[in-house]
């Protein structure tokens, strides 16, 4: 196993779904692409509430467990969507800025696992036909609390036809010196992008599905 950079204070909810890994880097971040703090809303490991499978984190909404996984892909929007279908989810949106926080460190995680540095992670939504606003399509998350867009985002950039999707931008510490378009961008943030291009060339799935009832 590769050691694993950054994370957490989420340590305990992680460490329950990775047993076999550890977190041990005292890697520094610069400022541009310093990590988001963790939201203070960060979920109690309360062992009572039920949790999601393996390999899904689990997220206690208040309407309900929803279970989140993410996984490297070479798909774009359609074939990630088709890919979250094997394992029995859809792709997920994001209900408020602890999940955000989770599927950006998760996204970092994976993608630095193969000493890449930066990754885009397809999510669950849909631009509206008849305005510029955006849908969840996982039909169970609801409002724009996980939303944060990157820097002039949502600009709708038309170069390539509408921009219908939307991707999660995953920034490791190391992306600081790189000059590209994502340069304004912290980890997390997210844009409006087209469904068919796969830049950046790294890409990943957040998948979600509906998690165990509470009672
Ligand atoms: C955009 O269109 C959708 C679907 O017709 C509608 O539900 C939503 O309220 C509209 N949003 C705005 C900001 O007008
Ligand atoms: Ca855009």
């Amino acid at each position: 196993m590769k050691p694993l950079l950054l994370l957490l204070p989420l340590g305990a909810v992680l460490a329950l779904e990775f047993p076999d890994e550890s977190s041990e880097s005292d890697e520094h971040n610069d400022g541009q692409t310093s990590q988001p703090n963790p939201p203070t809303d960060v979920q109690s490991d309360n062992p009572n509430r039920p949790k999601c499978p393996q390999h899904w984190f689990t997220s206690y909404r208040p309407q309900g467990v929803w279970c989140i996984r993410l996984g490297l892909t070479t798909m774009e929007y359609q074939g990630a969507k088709a890919e979250c279908g094997t394992y029995g989810g859809v792709l997920t949106g994001i209900q408020n800025s602890w999940e955000r926080w989770l599927i950006a460190q998760e996204a970092v995680r994976q993608t630095l696992y193969y000493n890449i540095h930066i990754g885009g992670v397809w999510l669950g939504a849909q631009r509206n036909f008849n305005n510029e606003s955006f849908y969840w399509t996982d039909g169970h998350t609801t409002g724009t609390e996980g939303i944060k867009w990157g820097p002039g985002q949502p600009d709708n950039d038309r170069t390539n036809g509408p921009e219908n999707c939307l991707q999660l931008i995953a920034l490791s510490p190391g992306y600081w010196n790189n000059p590209g378009k994502y340069s304004g961008f912290r980890t997390g943030d997210i844009e409006d992008y087209w469904c068919h291009k796969k830049e950046p060339a790294t890409r990943l799935f957040a998948c979600g599905m509906k998690g165990p009832p509470e009672n």
